[in-house]
C-alpha cells in the first residue's frame, strides 16, 4: 500500500472529526479576547493601496463584494425571475384612525399566480401627495407575517408557514388572528407615519422559510437551490434571499409615485439586521442601513471572539450562509475579511448600527468596533466618521455625518428608544 493510501483514511476521519466537533464555547471575557488584525479595507488583494473614491469604487468594492458573496454570504442571481410581477391588492386610504394610507402588493415570483409570492405591506401618512410626498420610507422584513406589526384588524393575514410560538401564538405552523399587533412595539408604525415616513414590511419567510430544509422552498424553488448541505460551496443562503427580497420590494417602490425610493431606510432586528447590511451593501438604491442588534455575521466583527462566533453561528443555523463560511469555524483568523468592510460597502451611503446593554451574545464593542473600522472608506468621500474613539456610554448615542451608533439598556430586542435615534438620524440624512 502506498502512503498516500494509508493516509488517505487518516484525513477523511480527521476532516469528519473537525466538522462534527462542537465548535468552541462563546467567550464573554473582555480579558480573553485574543489579539486579532482586522484586514485593511484600504489595501486590494494584489497589494495595492486605495487612494481615493475612484479606486475604491473601481476596484476594492467590487473585490470586497466578491469575496462576501464568495466566503460568507453566497452569491446572489445577477438576474431576477422574467416572469416576476406584482399587483396592489388593496388600498386603504384612512386606516390607523384616518392618520395613514395602508397598502398591500403582492409580488409573484414566476407567472404562476399561486407559485412563489411575497406580500408587501406599506402604510405611508395619511393626505394626498402633495407638500410633502413623495414620502421616504422604512423598508425591513418582519419575523411572524405582516399582521404582526399593527393590530390593524385590516391587514391580510400571512398564510405562510412560520415557526410555532405560542408566546406569539402561532399554531401548526400558522399564524392566527391572535397574532395581530405581537410585535408593534418593534415596529412603533404610528409614531413612524406621524414623523413623515412610510413603513413598509414582508415576512421574511414568504422569501425563505427559516429553517435548515428552508431553502429549496418560496424563492429556492424558483432559482432551482439545493438543501442547505447540496449547495455549491458559494451558493447563497437564506439571508443572501432575505436581502434579494429587499431589492425587490425596492424595485417596487422605485415604480410608486407616493414614495420617494431615493429615500429608503433599510432596516433589520437580529437576523435580519445582517440581512439589512448585506442587502444595502450590494444594493446601491438604499439611503441609509439600520442594523439593530445583528451581532455575528451582521455588524459585529468576526476575528473579535466574543459572544456568538462564526463556529457557533453555522452550527446553529447551517443555512444562513454560503457553506463556505464553515472554512472559518473556530479559524476567524483565516477569513479575508471582516464585518467592518461589510459596512464600508454601503459608503458614502448613511450606516446606524445599535447595540444593547444586555445583549452581549452579539458583542456590542464588536459592533462598535466594526463600525470603527469602516470609518477609513467613508472618509475618501469626504465624510467624518463619529466623534468618538471607544465606545459610547449606554443610551448616548454618537452620530457623525454619516455613520450613527448607540448601545441602549436593555435587552435584545427593538424599542422605541431604537427607534427614535433611528428617526432623527433619518430626518439629517435623508432630508430632501
Ligand atoms: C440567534 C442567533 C443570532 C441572532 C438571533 C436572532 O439565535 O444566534 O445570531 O441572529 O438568533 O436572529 O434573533
Amino acid at each position: 500500500m502506498t502512503p498516500r493510501l494509508l493516509f488517505a483514511p487518516l484525513a477523511v476521519l480527521l476532516a469528519a472529526v473537525s466538522l462534527h466537533a462542537a465548535p468552541a464555547p462563546a467567550n464573554y471575557d473582555e480579558s480573553k479576547v485574543p489579539a486579532y488584525t482586522l484586514p485593511d479595507p484600504l489595501v486590494c488583494a494584489d497589494g495595492s493601496a486605495v487612494r481615493d473614491a475612484a479606486a475604491w469604487r473601481a476596484k476594492r468594492r467590487p473585490e470586497l463584494l466578491e469575496v462576501f458573496a464568495r466566503e460568507v454570504y453566497g452569491r446572489t442571481p445577477a438576474r431576477r425571475p422574467e416572469k416576476m410581477h406584482w399587483a396592489v391588492t388593496s388600498v386603504e386610504r384612512s386606516a390607523l384612525a384616518g392618520k395613514a394610507v395602508r397598502k398591500e402588493i403582492t409580488l409573484w415570483f414566476t407567472d404562476k399566480k399561486d407559485g412563489p409570492q411575497m406580500h408587501l405591506l406599506i402604510y405611508q401618512p395619511a393626505g394626498a401627495a402633495g407638500a410633502h410626498a413623495p414620502w421616504p420610507v422604512f423598508l425591513g422584513l418582519n419575523y411572524y407575517g405582516n399582521q404582526c406589526v399593527n393590530a390593524d384588524p385590516g391587514i391580510t393575514l400571512s398564510r405562510a408557514w412560520m415557526r410555532d410560538s405560542a408566546e406569539q401564538k402561532v399554531v401548526a405552523n400558522r399564524a392566527t388572528e391572535a397574532t395581530r399587533g405581537t410585535h408593534a412595539s418593534r415596529w412603533d408604525v404610528e409614531t413612524v407615519v406621524a414623523r413623515g415616513y412610510a413603513t413598509a414590511t414582508i415576512y421574511y419567510g414568504d422569501i425563505c422559510p427559516d429553517h435548515k430544509d428552508g431553502l429549496p422552498l418560496a424563492l429556492g424553488a424558483v432559482f432551482g437551490t439545493p438543501g442547505a448541505e447540496a449547495r455549491a460551496p458559494d451558493e447563497w443562503g437564506a439571508i443572501g434571499m432575505w436581502a434579494w427580497g429587499l431589492s425587490r420590494a425596492m424595485d417596487y417602490m422605485a415604480g410608486d409615485g407616493e414614495l420617494d425610493a431615493r429615500r429608503v431606510a433599510v432596516h433589520g432586528h437580529s437576523r435580519l439586521g445582517k440581512t439589512a447590511l448585506w442587502a444595502a451593501a450590494q444594493d446601491e438604491r438604499f439611503a441609509l442601513a439600520i442594523s439593530n442588534d445583528s451581532g455575528c455575521g451582521g455588524a459585529a466583527l468576526s476575528k473579535r471572539i466574543f459572544g456568538e462566533t462564526v463556529g457557533i453561528i453555522n452550527r446553529g443555523f447551517p443555512h444562513w450562509f454560503a457553506k463556505n463560511f464553515r472554512r472559518y469555524d473556530d479559524n476567524e483568523s483565516a477569513l479575508p475579511v471582516d464585518q467592518h468592510e461589510l459596512i464600508a460597502l454601503i459608503a458614502p451611503r448613511s450606516v446606524y448600527v445599535a447595540s444593547a446593554q444586555a445583549d452581549t451574545w452579539a458583542d456590542p464593542r464588536g459592533e462598535f468596533l466594526s463600525l470603527k473600522g469602516a470609518e477609513p472608506v467613508f472618509r475618501l468621500f469626504g465624510k467624518k466618521g463619529m466623534p468618538a474613539a471607544d465606545i459610547p456610554a449606554v443610551d448616548q448615542p454618537v452620530a457623525g455625518d454619516a455613520i450613527a451608533y448607540h448601545v441602549r439598556t436593555g435587552k435584545h430586542d427593538i424599542t422605541p428608544y431604537d427607534w427614535a435615534q433611528y428617526l432623527d438620524f433619518a430626518d439629517r440624512q435623508m432630508k430632501r
